[in-house]
């Protein structure tokens, strides 16, 4: 395995609280017994989970007003309702089902509800005597008349906050515990993302102190309306997206979708895109203050030392890279890398892993956390506690691992962009589209301290083929299919068709040696990573 701690360049004023941080893991003796045994009748630990909507982190997009860090965890799916299911269930969305952000495509439907749903990893932390409280959006089709309405909580929740459909910072309604509650356009009454904020502490206020607690708290920030606080409109008046890596640069050798757009860009793209790039920004600002007033409430009841926090989001995004003006759905880092922070017992302050964890990943370390034994869970995923709190656990690390993801598309043309013809979604007014039927697409990854290659099948008319070979093109700018050695394609391949149709075990077992040696000079660092202190977000109470 190749974890390893690196620096992350946490600012000196958040520095003093670093060894407070620092605690043991205690739970009781009735749950499993591994190390934790030693110490009978502790209370197990809270978790709270943060999972913000279409945060970025590979275009500086985790800590505003920080430089790029190198936080990353990786999303097995870049569109949020087949990512959230993935969450949810740890499960890629070949074995949970649900393959897009429609009723007709599983998300939150009625197969979901009855299936994958039943199963997810609250349900058992209910069954562990957990408190849990959900507040925010859950999935894009939430709450819908043919989805059982504001009427269905999923099983597992005792406090239930669910926004009805997608992102929205005003002018929603909620289900909440069951019942419909609808909020206008006041900031002090309906800023949905304070309001997660207020009602996660009045949940901590009220709680009881004797059983441990689990929160999922899922803002609108930063996904569209980009509506910001409005103390927070004028924050970062001069930020602009990023000119580096793939920006403006044409996708020519990439899937048909990266051939269409215009390259340069447009002057009204770029000020679009900007606009948008700010905006999101000023909405994670309230995110900020969220995670500020959490850590500062789980002090003050005296909870923080036996509390982990992970701070993560559902997929990544773009905002001009291959010209494409912004959105998520594609296989490059930016969309399918996102931030991973996470705080607790047994982890020390400051640390990077260098090994890739997945979406999939979280419930079974929030299980393995928790006490349950993680082989019993219906999980792809694996847990990482090992990873982060070496001390609490043995275990290794993964070395490769699948992206899929089905296109979406509307059946008739666009009609702004009537010569594209039918099949395209996403579309902007200079008819660029960011999504596609045929930009349906599964990739295996290879990310070790050795190699670091990604290779994508297409299901298009064209079966197109992209192998990117990271370590010596980070950005993904030349797409090596055609000068690579077959039997490096041929290994990559035959590694797919088993990742997409593995389970559970399958999908985490692998021991095929991949034959190509490339020039190894190049350190940049690929990564996932675990810190322990945010700049920005305030952890460090
Ligand atoms: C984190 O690690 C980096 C690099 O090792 C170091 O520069 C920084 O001071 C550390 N921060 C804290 C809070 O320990
Ligand atoms: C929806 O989920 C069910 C099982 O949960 C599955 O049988 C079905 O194929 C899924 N639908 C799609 C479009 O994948
Ligand atoms: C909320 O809805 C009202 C009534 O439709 C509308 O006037 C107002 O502009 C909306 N507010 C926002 C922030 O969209
Ligand atoms: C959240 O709580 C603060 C402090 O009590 C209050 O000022 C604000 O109006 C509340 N916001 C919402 C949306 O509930
Ligand atoms: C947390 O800190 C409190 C004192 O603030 C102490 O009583 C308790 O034992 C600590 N818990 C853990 C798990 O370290
Ligand atoms: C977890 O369950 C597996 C499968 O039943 C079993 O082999 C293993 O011993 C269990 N581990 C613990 C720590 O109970
Ligand atoms: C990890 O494995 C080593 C070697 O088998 C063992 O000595 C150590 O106690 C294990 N650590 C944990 C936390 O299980
Ligand atoms: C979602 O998936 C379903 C099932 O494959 C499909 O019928 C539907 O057209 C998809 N929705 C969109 C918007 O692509
Ligand atoms: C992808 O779909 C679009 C819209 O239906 C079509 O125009 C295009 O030819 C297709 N491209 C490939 C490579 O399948
Ligand atoms: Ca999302």
């Amino acid at each position: 395995m190749a974890a390893q701690p690196l620096g992350t360049g946490v600012s000196s004023s958040r520095r003093r609280g670093a060894s407070a941080a620092v605690t043991l893991l205690l739970l009781p003796a009735l749950l499993t017994c591994g190390v934790r045994c030693a110490v009978p009748r502790a209370k197990p630990s809270n978790i709270v989970l943060i999972v913000t909507d279409d945060q970025d982190v590979v275009l500086g997009g985790l800590v505003s007003g920080q430089k790029k860090g190198e936080r990353y965890q990786f999303t097995v799916t870049p569109l949020c309702c087949p990512s959230r299911s993935s969450i949810l269930t740890g499960q890629y969305p070949h074995n949970h089902g649900v393959r897009n952000n429609s009723l007709s495509g599983n998300c939150s439907s009625p197969q979901w509800q009855k299936g994958p749903e039943s199963q997810a990893f609250p349900v058992f932390l209910s069954k562990l005597e957990y408190q849990t409280f959900f507040a925010g959006k859950y999935l894009n089709q939430y709450g819908q008349k043919d989805a059982g309405h504001v009427g269905h909580i999923p099983p597992g929740w005792d406090h239930w906050h669910a926004l009805v459909g997608n992102s929205q910072y005003y002018n929603y309604s909620l289900s909440v515990n069951g019942k419909e509650e609808k909020h206008g356009d006041n900031y002090g009454d309906d800023y949905l993302t304070d309001l997660i904020t207020n009602r996660s502490l009045t949940f901590l206020d009220n709680r009881s102190p004797q059983l441990p607690f689990f929160l999922l708290l899922s803002p609108p920030a930063p996904h569209a309306p980009w509506t910001a606080a409005p103390q927070h409109q004028k924050d970062y008046a001069d930020i602009k997206a990023p000119r580096d890596g793939s920006f403006d640069k044409p996708g020519k050798d990439k899937h048909w979708l990266l051939r269409q757009p215009a390259n340069p860009m447009t002057a009204s793209s770029l000020t679009y895109l900007d606009n948008a790039y700010r905006k999101r920004w000023q909405t994670l600002a309230s995110v900020d203050d969220m995670v500020e007033k959490l850590v500062e409430k789980l002090k003050s009841i005296d909870e923080l030392n036996n509390t982990y926090i992970f701070y993560t989001s559902d997929n990544g995004y773009h905002t001009g890279q291959f010209s494409l003006p912004i959105d998520k759905r594609q296989l490059y880092e930016f969309d399918i890398r996102v931030p991973l922070l996470v705080r607790g017992p047994g982890i020390a302050p400051n640390q990077t892993v260098e090994a890739p964890v997945l979406n999939i990943d979280l419930a079974p370390t929030i299980l393995d956390i928790c006490g349950f034994n993680v082989s019993l869970a219906n999980v792809d995923g694996q847990s990482f506690l090992s990873q982060m709190a070496p001390s609490l656990r043995n275990g290794t690390a993964r070395p490769f691992f699948l992206v899929e993801h089905t296109g979406e598309g509307h059946l008739t043309s666009d009609p702004s962009c009537p010569s594209l013809g039918p099949g395209l979604s996403q579309c902007f007014p200079d008819c660029v589209c960011e999504d596609a039927y045929n930009n349906t697409y599964a990739c295996v990854r290879t990310l070790d301290s050795s190699q670091n290659l990604q290779y994508c099948e297409f299901a298009d008319s064209e079966s197109f083929v992209e192998m990117y070979d990271l370590k010596s093109d980070p950005h993904q700018l030349e797409n090596i299919v055609k000068k690579v050695d077959p039997s490096v394609l041929q290994v990559m391949n035959q590694r797919l068709i088993k990742l997409q149709s593995c389970q559970g075990q399958s999908c985490r077992v692998f021991v095929v040696l991949l034959p190509f040696v490339k020039d190894r000079r190049n350190t940049v660092k690929n990564l996932l990573t675990i810190i322990l202190h945010g700049k920005k977000l305030k952890w460090n109470v």
